[in-house]
């Protein structure tokens, strides 16, 4: 039993100094990445390489979830904070797994058209008894920890024209709640704000780009980024992008943080500044003051990125001893394929290296800056992408283990080529441009030839001093779970194929694993109560490659599951997915099936997939609908008839001529690819 007092004083105490001094023992998860530092290294070893071939369930509670599942649990003294799809929070007795609360922030339905990449949201803080949630449609919404009913809400967004969306965790430093916020592919101008962890008021903001330079530049830093941008493209009108989506991490000795910022809007740096130039901060790890937002300064990782090489990924600090000299760094594996080590201090570049294939640049010169590849930035020919957008790696958060030295990076490739789009317009349908009927603005054309690149996933064991691979575990698909590392020598890791896995922290041999039911994406947490270390995983396929893409036929729904030694818990039933088969007999007119090709590529394609080739994620892939469904296809999407599962109506945005297209496009990919 907990009572409700007991979970008000153990929030209560939650601040910046006890969040410091969990360092020392870990018996709590305070924090997104558990220090500030990002680590996700603990120190507990009550489970360690010796005993976890005994490690079995201790309890697991639905999340009523059918979208992705992104959240790290939030833990301390045995009360556990998870969020799930739609920004969903879910308060549980993290010993016995009974629900206490669940907060609903009623995000609307039809806002999700307005994200790019599935309705998750990857989790929430907790600070002097209160818990923070950042909710899809960007509001800030704080909690009373033990009775889950809201303290204040606040709007974040200030231009609610723009299709801006959250979907990261906040974090709270000495009494600062702060967040950033996505909607780069749409155009946007990225922003990250501090609110007053008490009163919600608006404590300061950074922009990563500058804004309208008809008006007065907000700071220094945005004076000097807008030398670095084209005006011919007038990067204002299309926001600019920048936006710091997911990681943060703070350095409390230096008093500094750290922000990890995304691509630009629209992709293509050809239409965005075509001139060209670095088109500062993009793509760039940059230090800020904690406690006024000023700049300090910045490591840009692509300079004027063209390929969505967003560097949002998860910011890990570390003290390390590089050619026997001890170096305050931070460690980073943003999607553009290259691991950095950079200077904390004063965002000095000491080293950065391919950790997978990487086709863009050669390396970096000693200055820090990438040596680029000719033909990466080509208007007039097609360019594989690799990495591609989907990231070397995205959002799955990697950990750092200081006893072996080594990063733990969910790796991966998922091939694609780009195009320059010489018709692009801003905030314009073009049929055949990715979602533009939804608002992308990209500026390219995709696989307009076949890429040649195999997809790939494995967890990476990295040496950030040597800057070299030391193991690897290969897995069946790219996109898996974030990691963990603990003193107990071992690695947690959630699969794709849907299980749950541990890994000798050194040598890579697999000890342990287990299914759970659904593909995994979340990264686990760790922690302890009245002397028992537990593992906690939230488990829910999704997140922008799982929409569409799949690598187990288990479906769900979204779950968290404890685990402990000898545990006793009853493993739930796992559900498998109706077998499909591709849609036959819906009439159409084959010569519809060009233009409806290039409709489907502007309002279907980036969450459906292609029909019949992709065989569908949490959302179906439209070459498996039913006759029905595709024959009554004009009116169920002028009608809204999906908005509650998040689908947008097309009212307006496409004619029921225009569906018809969109039909024979699918139907005839249907036949096309059955086997004869
Ligand atoms: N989100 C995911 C995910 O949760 O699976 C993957 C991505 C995002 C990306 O690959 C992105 O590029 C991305 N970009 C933005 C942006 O530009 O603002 C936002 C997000 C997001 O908020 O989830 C993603």
């Amino acid at each position: 039993e907990l009572s409700a007092d007991a979970i008000t004083q153990a929030i209560s105490a939650v601040n910046t100094e006890a969040i410091i001094a969990n360092k020392e023992a870990t018996r709590n998860w305070p924090t997104h990445g558990l220090d500030y530092e990002e680590t996700r290294h603990s120190k507990l070893d009550g489970i360690n390489t010796e005993n976890v071939s005994k490690l079995a369930l201790a309890w697991s509670a639905g999340l009523d979830s059918r979208r992705g599942v992104e959240a790290t649990p939030i833990v301390v003294d045995g009360v556990m904070y998870v969020t799930a799809s739609w920004s969903i929070v879910h308060a549980f007795n993290a010993v016995t797994g009974e629900k206490l609360w669940e907060y609903d922030p009623e995000v609307p339905k039809d806002y999700a058209y307005k994200g790019c990449c599935d309705v998750i949201n990857r989790g929430v803080a907790v600070y002097e008894g209160k818990v923070f949630v950042a909710s899809y449609d960007g509001f800030l919404h704080a909690i009373d920890a033990a009775t889950g009913a809201q303290a204040w809400k606040i709007d974040t967004i200030e231009n609610r024209e723009m299709s801006y969306t959250i979907t990261g965790a906040p974090r709270v430093y000495k009494g600062k709640v702060m967040i950033g916020n996505a909607g780069a592919e749409y155009g946007v101008r990225g922003y990250i704000t501090a609110y007053d962890a008490t009163s919600g008021e608006q404590q300061w903001r950074w922009y990563s780009v500058p804004g309208d330079p008809s008006k007065p530049f907000e700071d220094d830093s945005m004076k000097a980024a807008a030398e670095t941008w084209d005006p011919a493209g007038k990067w204002w009108e299309a926001g600019g992008g920048g936006t710091m989506w997911d990681s943060m991490a703070f350095d409390p000795e230096l008093d500094l943080m750290y922000v990890g910022t995304g691509n630009g809007s629209p992709w293509n740096r050809n239409l965005r500044s075509p001139a060209g130039g670095d088109n500062l901060y993009l793509a760039s790890v940059v230090a800020l003051n904690p406690d006024t937002g000023e700049y300090v300064c910045h490591h840009q990782e692509t300079p004027g990125d063209n390929w969505d090489y967003t560097s949002t990924q998860h910011i890990i600090l570390a003290d390390l001893e590089i050619e026997g000299e001890a170096r305050k760094v931070w460690l980073h594996a943003p999607k553009n394929g290259f691991f950095y080590v950079v200077d904390r201090t004063n965002c000095d570049f000491i080293s950065a290296e391919k950790f997978v294939e990487v086709n863009w640049a050669t390396g970096y010169d000693e200055e820090g800056r990438p040596i680029e590849v000719d033909g990466a930035r080509s208007r007039t020919e097609p360019w594989e992408t690799i990495p591609s957008a989907y990231g070397a790696h995205n959002w799955h958060p990697m950990s750092f283990n200081p006893q072996t030295g080594l990063v733990y990076i969910p790796a991966q490739g998922v091939p694609l080529v780009q195009q320059h789009n010489p018709d692009w317009q801003l905030n314009t349908h073009v049929p055949g441009a990715a979602m533009s009927n939804l608002g992308w603005n990209l500026g390219y054309l995709f696989n307009t030839v076949a890429p040649t690149a195999t997809p790939f996933g494995h967890l990476l064991a990295w040496d950030p001093v040597n800057q070299k691979e030391v193991w690897r575990a290969n897995y069946v698909s790219p996109w898996n779970g974030g990691t963990l590392t603990t003193a107990g020598g071992l690695v947690f890791q959630g699969t794709a194929d849907g299980r749950f896995v541990a890994y000798d922290a050194k040598s890579g041999e697999m000890l342990w694993q287990t299914p759970v039911g659904s593909g995994v994406v979340a990264a686990p947490s760790t922690w302890e109560k009245d002397g028992v270390q537990y593992v906690t995983v939230a488990v829910g396929w999704g997140g922008v490659y799982g929409q569409m893409q799949r690598a187990t036929e288990k479906t769900g729904p979204g779950r968290v599951y404890t685990f402990m030694l000898d545990g006793k818990g009853e493993m739930p039933e796992m559900v498998e997915r109706e077998p499909a088969t591709l849609v036959a007999g819906v009439p159409y007119n084959p010569e519809d099936i060009g233009p409806g090709a290039a409709l489907y590529v502007s309002s279907c394609l980036f969450c459906h997939g292609v029909p019949g080739v992709n065989n569908g994620g949490n959302i179906p892939n439209l070459g498996f609908s039913s006759a029905d469904t595709l024959n009554n296809a004009a009116e169920l999407l002028l009608t809204g008839a999906f908005v509650e599962g998040g689908m947008p109506t097309f009212e307006g945005k496409l004619t029921e001529d225009e569906v018809k297209k969109i039909v024979a496009f699918i139907q005839g990919t249907a036949d096309a690819v059955r086997p004869k």
